[in-house]
């Protein structure tokens, strides 16, 4: 398997479940606007060309949920994702669409890119307050957003890891400041984070 990253994107969170998961992937680093190392465009892979994408034999596939989801699957069960058909494996749905649409694009992307304008940074900083509070209820005494750990927590740790650079300051919500350094504790987190600092470094 083929996983398509640039360091310290969304695509964080495909390899802390790979490290999780203990499988194997080779990681190709992407960089926006040139080919890839094996000369293809990237948009071949994924077509909106983001990151993370991946290719497993006759499987292309991008959108994180979707790449997360198909990791989750490849891991011993329980271990990234509840069993498929319970109750749980939809909540861990709901939370990666969450964080995709609600998170990711509704709050930091508007705040990330140099193409934004004081009032969509403005809008997106009022968005983070429901959505940020309602994500800091929700983890005030769990350890996850499930009852174990799940990509969902992987995706939500490399979203919360902009906070800084998107100008949000995540100690106004203690417990999901808490939670994120919680999180980076992790063996699987602080793996993916030691492997992909010096990359963005250098980039
Ligand atoms: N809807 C996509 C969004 C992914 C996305 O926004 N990826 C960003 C990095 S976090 C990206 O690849 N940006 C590169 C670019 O815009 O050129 C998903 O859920 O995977």
């Amino acid at each position: 398997m083929k996983l398509y990253f640039i360091p310290f994107a969304c695509s964080l969170a495909t390899r802390i479940a790979i490290n999780e998961a203990e499988l194997d992937a080779e990681f190709v680093q992407v960089t926006p606007g040139q080919p890839l190392p094996d000369g293809r465009d990237f948009a071949s892979v994924s077509p909106m060309g983001y990151v993370p994408a991946m290719e497993a034999g006759a499987v292309t596939l991008s959108e994180g949920p979707a790449v997360l989801t198909y990791i989750a699957d490849l891991a011993a069960e329980g271990v990234l994702a509840p069993a498929p058909y319970t109750a749980e494996r939809y909540e861990l749905t709901k939370w990666l669409n969450f964080i995709s649409t609600e998170i990711h694009k509704a709050v930091f992307a508007p705040l990330m890119t140099g193409r934004s304008n004081e009032g969509a940074r403005e809008w997106a900083k009022g968005q983070a307050d429901k959505r940020f509070g309602l994500l800091s209820a929700h983890l005030d005494g769990r350890q996850f957003l499930l009852d174990q750990f799940s990509v969902a927590d992987a995706y939500l740790l490399a979203v919360l890891n902009w906070c800084e650079f998107a100008g949000i300051d995540i100690a106004q919500w203690p417990v999901l400041k808490d939670w994120r350094a919680a999180m980076r504790q992790r063996p699987s987190v602080a793996a993916a984070m030691a492997t992909e600092m010096p990359l963005r470094e250098a980039a």
